[in-house]
Formats: C-alpha cells, sequence, structure tokens
C-alpha cells in the first residue's frame, strides 16, 4: 500500500474558488479592522480635543469672578420642559388668562409716534404729537436708574404702585409669565416688543411732565466691583428695598407687592445660585463689538443637533443676562416669576443698551433691519425663526423686532455713566467716581455702599452712601460702612 500521495488541496479541501473567496474575506476583515480603529482613533482625539477645549475655556477675571465653562446643549427629549418658550410653572398655579385691553392692542404695537400719538390724547400737527399743556411727544429718555433725581424717581415710583394698586402691572407680569419667549434668537427680540409696549404704559400713566421718560435701566456693572454687591446702595431702601433674611422685600418703594402667584412680598434670595453673577465692563464691551452674530442673536440653549456652535460661550448675549437673573434669584431666577419684581424691566432695559450699542457698532442701518440668524430646527424650535409670529405681542413676528422704528422714534439711550480725573463725578449721590492709585487705570463709576455693607478694598475712597468705610470690629481685615460718629 503505497501512502497517499500527499495531496494538500484534499487535506484543506483546497478549491482554487474557495482559495480566493478566502482571501477577500481576509482582506475585508482587514480593512473593517484597520476602519474600526481609524473611527475609534477619530471619535478618542476629537473627544479629547473637545475636553481639551473646555478644560482650556475656562473663563475667569476680567470675564467673571467665579470660573466658568462652556454650557451644555438640550437634549431633543427636553424640548418641551426646556426654558425654549414654555415656562415652567407651579403645579398649583392659578392660571388667569394674559390679555391686553382694546386700546393697548391698538396702539402698543406702534413704532413711531405718529401711530401712537392717539394712545396719548395728542394732537398730530407739524409732523410733531402735542400731549396735555402743549407738550411734546418725544422718544423716552432712558437713563441709569441712579442718575435719576430724587423727585422724579419718586414720581416714577408713585405710578409703578399705582399700576401694582389697579392690577395692570400684575396684567403685564403675566403677558410675560405666561409667553415669554427664552434661549434662542427670539429672545431679544421679544424681550424688547415687550419692553416697548410696557414703556407706553408707563408713559401714558405719568405726569404730562415725565410724558417722556424712559424704563429706567439698572447698569449691574456698577455694583460689580464691589466686594459684596447685594450691599450696594441699589439694594437698599432708597432705590429697590433691602431684602429680610428670608430675601423677602422688606423697605422701599416696591415692599408689600403681592407676586401674581400670591406671595405677599417679592423675594430675591441673594447668593444662592452658584451661576449668579451682576454684568461687568469687560463683557459689555466684548459683547458690544462682537463680530458673531452668534454671541448676540444665538441660541443660549440649542438643541444637542445644532452643529452651528460646538461650545457654548459663557459671555454670550442671553447667558450674561441670565446671570443677573440668578444673582437676584427668587422670582428673578424663575422665567415665570421674573416679571414680578421691577428689576425685570430695569434689567431688561440695560440688556437693551447692549443689543442697541452691538447693532450700532456691528451693522449698518440696513443690515440692522436684515440680518436674523439662520430658521434651523435642528437647533431651535420653529418660534423662535424669523418669521414666526412673537407669542402675545400680536401683530408682531419675531423680524418686526429688528425694526430701526424702535429707537429712531420710539426711545433712546443716555449714555453710561463715566468720570474721568480732571471731573471725577459720576451725577449721582448715589455713585462715585473711584480712581485707581497707579496712574496706568482710568477711573470710572462704581455704586456707593449702603449703611452696614462691606466696603473692603474701597476704604480710601468715598464708597459709603452718607457713612464712613471703618475697620470692622467684628472681622479682621475687613472694614464696613459705619454711621460718623461726629467729636469722636
Ligand atoms: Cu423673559
Amino acid at each position: 500500500m503505497t501512502a497517499p500521495k500527499y495531496n494538500s488541496a484534499a487535506k484543506y479541501n483546497y478549491n482554487p474558488a474557495n482559495c480566493y473567496k478566502d482571501r477577500i474575506r481576509l482582506c475585508i476583515f482587514i480593512v473593517s479592522v484597520l476602519c474600526s480603529f481609524y473611527i475609534l482613533y477619530l471619535y478618542t482625539s476629537s473627544e479629547m480635543k473637545e475636553q481639551n477645549d473646555r478644560s482650556s475655556l475656562n473663563y475667569t477675571m476680567p470675564w467673571f469672578r467665579i470660573p466658568r465653562k462652556d454650557d451644555d446643549k438640550i437634549q431633543l427629549d427636553q424640548i418641551e420642559e426646556s426654558s425654549f418658550g414654555v415656562h415652567f410653572v407651579p403645579p398649583n398655579d392659578v392660571f388667569i388668562p394674559p390679555d391686553w385691553s382694546e386700546e393697548e392692542m391698538k396702539y402698543l404695537p406702534c413704532l413711531s409716534r405718529k401711530c401712537v400719538c392717539g394712545y396719548f390724547k395728542g394732537k398730530w400737527k407739524n409732523e410733531s404729537c402735542i400731549v396735555r399743556k402743549g407738550i411734546k411727544l418725544q422718544r423716552a429718555y432712558r437713563q441709569e436708574i441712579r442718575t435719576l433725581s430724587d423727585e422724579k424717581r419718586k414720581r416714577w415710583e408713585k405710578m409703578l404702585n399705582e399700576l401694582k394698586t389697579s392690577g395692570v402691572f400684575s396684567r403685564l407680569a403675566r403677558n410675560h409669565k405666561y409667553s415669554g419667549v427664552h434661549a434662542g434668537p427670539a429672545f431679544l427680540l421679544w424681550h424688547r416688543e415687550f419692553l416697548k409696549r410696557a414703556e407706553l404704559i408707563y408713559r401714558k400713566h405719568m405726569g404730562p411732565e415725565d410724558i417722556n421718560m424712559g424704563v429706567p435701566y439698572w447698569d449691574s456693572s456698577l455694583d460689580w466691583p464691589l466686594p459684596t454687591p447685594k450691599h450696594s446702595i441699589f439694594f437698599s431702601k432708597f432705590l429697590v428695598g433691602e431684602v429680610d433674611e428670608d430675601g423677602l422685600v422688606k423697605n422701599g418703594p416696591y415692599h408689600n407687592w403681592t407676586t401674581i402667584e400670591g406671595r405677599p412680598q417679592i423675594l430675591r434670595q441673594f447668593d444662592k445660585v452658584e451661576e449668579g453673577e451682576l454684568l461687568n465692563d469687560a463683557r459689555i464691551k466684548w459683547l458690544i463689538t462682537n463680530p458673531d452674530i452668534d454671541m448676540i442673536f444665538g441660541a443660549s440653549r440649542p438643541l444637542v443637533t445644532c452643529s452651528n456652535k460646538k461650545h457654548l460661550d459663557p459671555r454670550m448675549f442671553e447667558l450674561s443676562h441670565n446671570y443677573v437673573h440668578f444673582f437676584i434669584n427668587g422670582d428673578m431666577a424663575s422665567s415665570h416669576g421674573a416679571s414680578n419684581d421691577i428689576l425685570f424691566y430695569l434689567h431688561h432695559s440695560m440688556m437693551d443698551w447692549v443689543l442697541e450699542f452691538w447693532r450700532r457698532n456691528m451693522q449698518t442701518r440696513q443690515q440692522r433691519e436684515s440680518i436674523y440668524p439662520v430658521s434651523d430646527p435642528n437647533c431651535y424650535p420653529m418660534w423662535h425663526f424669523a418669521e414666526s409670529f412673537m407669542p402675545m405681542l400680536p401683530p408682531f413676528t419675531n423680524r418686526m423686532g429688528l425694526s430701526n422704528g424702535y429707537t429712531d422714534e420710539m426711545y433712546e439711550f443716555a449714555p453710561r455713566p463715566t468720570c474721568t480725573k480732571q471731573k471725577p463725578d459720576c451725577g449721582s449721590n448715589y455713585l462715585f467716581c473711584y480712581v485707581p492709585s497707579n496712574q496706568q487705570d482710568s477711573p470710572y463709576c462704581v455704586s456707593k455702599v449702603r449703611l452696614g455693607g462691606n466696603c473692603t478694598g474701597f476704604e480710601d475712597h468715598p464708597v459709603c452712601f452718607e457713612a464712613k468705610c471703618l475697620r470692622n470690629p467684628d472681622a479682621e481685615n475687613e472694614f464696613s460702612c459705619q454711621e460718623k460718629i461726629l467729636n469722636a
């Protein structure tokens, strides 16, 4: 018996066609393994890059007092419950439908003085609207609240208290509560239009001599440099009121204001939310000279599907605005409750200043009325699109909010308080001119501190309102505003 001839083909069931297939399979296997490694490499490197980018984007001074990182995008399943305009409302909320009177519906959408003249019972002649006592209706003048004379500010506070008592202020608050639009490009323009309408109502209820008074703005960057901004004179009985240990407004012109939710006082629980921070000069300048429209109109919390921005810069417009709401906290921290507090109007008047100066610095007149972020459903819901209607603000679409009519016809802004070495005066008893001891830095205006408040770091400056900045007997290395002791 001869040994069978070695037949490798038989042993391995060799068939040239099978061999060819095997090679192809092997090739496919090798290619797919290589591909997987490559994909894995790409994925991990982009993840790492993103991680690296995120950790390197650690914003602190001069932008923020506390280190801040980029925000996260909104998951698709959160779209309905997010701040995208669907406000969270407490479960026990008693719904009173928001509305406008017939007269308000007729006049408040106006974007010219001619159109709105009838609201003030004025007469249109020689291209002017003449109202009571022969006074001419002009653009409303919005100025920093601390630069108003005490008499004028008191008349404004009296008017607001009358509107609170008559229910008009609460009706306005409900219009924001149930329809305000946030977290997308429509945010700025919805609030611009809402504030314009509120301002017209306020003007109508002022005496004829104050008919051209606009909603004052609260420039919170004046309080930002203080060691404890909540001790600013702004938060005292002289201006917007002080709070008790529970955060309830205990004095000032707005105490005992029952909120639309029925709480007998407005709530401001400072320091409870970590993200809270006032505006500052560095971020304001960065915003008003920013060439990137996404930093102004961009979605503060775009959907995860939005490819537009990888990171959410914490200095962007809406986020910078949000931190002020969080700083005040209490009613201001919730989108449904914020409009209970007069601070909402003062803060939005300031944010509208920022918007307007960005428009003037970075756009031509024609661009201001035409450029709006793309209507991208991957980034935000359709009520943020250019042609969508503004909820509760008929007949306005978002695009109409770009009109130059707002500042051509309806209101203008006084400059923010400034001072120089030659003229170290900020035009208000509630502000002082901080002149740095070194020669390089320019002087700037800062709010004064109320009695008992922390004035550390400013002890050589006129920082205390009707008091003196002295060593705090209760705390080492701390100074506080104390009553001047005569003959001491
Ligand atoms: Cu709002």
